[in-house]
């Protein structure tokens, strides 16, 4: 490829022409991120060479078995992250708690989900690493977790890897959301999608529909009329795809359009929903608002949801403009 932008000379640029805000902190950060990610990929590539597949005796904090991939890659973005000097604090989806810096204390927090959809990982299917990242709050604030529940509003950098047939890394800095390729040869990722935007309209939705007999009336309806085709009420024909892998779901959304949904159903009711707010939610909502999308637990923007705990879950509602619009006026109108 001609004139090759990397992630780091694209992170520079940032730092001097458009976003003044991402300071070369905030740049060391991202660049750590970056070679945690390049370290993840090549473990799930290693795959059952190394030894490394399968699951682990252990529960994390959500109750959800571990797969010897999940504590390897929270393992490696803890190293990387810690050793970057440019974080406070660091808080993942495989810890019940978060981990202050053992050394250098940085200006940021980071919030991630180190192997997102690993249930697809024995079956080779893609998975993703996300992340989220906030200012950190003065350092005696520190101790308490409650100073570091931030809305999604308040994120200065979001993005995620995804592990498929390549390796890319995708991220919003407030200016649009940009992709970047791993370059297998360098070790770099490079620079091939430079504004990612979700068109307004789609004909493709993903839901888990196995769970259809607990959703609420405005999912079902909502559903109903998609599947009704050409000649129901939405006059089009749509097609579904369910990767249960968000980073993979996400993916897809952000490179044609589309619209996913994980609402609340009376099966998680009392949790609230399933997808987490702090490392998966927002972060992918924050990217999906910056390509021109929406995203919505149904009730509020997601973005907006002022957090009540470290793993809190959330109802998720993102994509394409019109398909999440048309879901919550079906709420408005359930009285929801
Ligand atoms: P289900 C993966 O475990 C995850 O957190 C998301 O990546 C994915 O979208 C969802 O859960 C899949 O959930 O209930 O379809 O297995």
């Amino acid at each position: 490829m001609t004139d090759t932008v990397t992630l780091s000379a694209f992170l520079t640029q940032q730092l001097f022409i458009s976003s003044p805000s991402a300071d070369i902190e905030l740049i060391r950060l991202l660049e750590a991120v970056a070679r945690s990610c390049v370290r993840i990929s090549a473990g799930l590539r290693q795959g059952a060479l190394a030894g490394i597949l399968g699951s682990l005796e252990t529960e994390n904090v959500q109750g959800e078995t571990q797969k010897k991939l999940d504590v390897i890659a929270n393992q490696i973005m803890l190293d990387e992250l810690d050793q970057s000097g440019t974080v406070a604090g660091m808080a993942s989806e495989e810890m019940e708690d978060p981990v202050l810096a053992s050394g250098r204390s940085g200006p940021y927090l980071i919030f991630f989900d180190p192997l997102d959809g690993s249930s697809n990982i024995d079956v080779n299917v893609s998975v993703g690493t996300i992340f989220s990242i906030v200012r950190a709050p003065q350092a005696a604030e520190l101790a308490e977790t409650r100073s570091w529940l931030q809305p999604g509003r308040m994120q200065v950098a979001a993005g995620y890897a995804i592990y498929g047939p390549s390796t890319q890394l995708v991220l919003t800095l407030g200016h649009g959301v940009q992709a970047f390729t791993l370059d297998v040869l360098t070790g770099c990722f490079v620079l091939t999608a430079p504004r990612l935007q979700i068109p307004p309209t789609t004909s493709e939705f993903a839901i888990n529909v196995s769970n259809q007999r607990f959703w609420d009336e405005s999912v079902h309806s909502y559903i109903q009329d998609l599947l009704q085709g050409s000649s129901g009420p939405r006059g089009k024909h749509y097609n579904m795809r369910w990767v249960a892998s968000m980073v993979a779901d996400v993916h897809r959304i952000l490179t044609r359009g589309g619209v996913f949904l994980y609402p609340v159903d009376a099966r998680i009711k009392e949790q609230g929903g399933k997808l987490r707010l702090m490392y998966e939610a927002n972060p992918m909502s924050w990217l999906v608002e910056q390509a021109g999308g929406r995203a919505s637990t149904g009730q509020s923007a997601i973005l907006d949801v002022v957090p009540q705990g470290l793993h809190q879950r959330v109802p998720v509602i993102l994509g394409s403009c019109e398909e999440v619009e048309n879901l919550i006026q079906r709420y408005c109108s359930d009285g929801f």
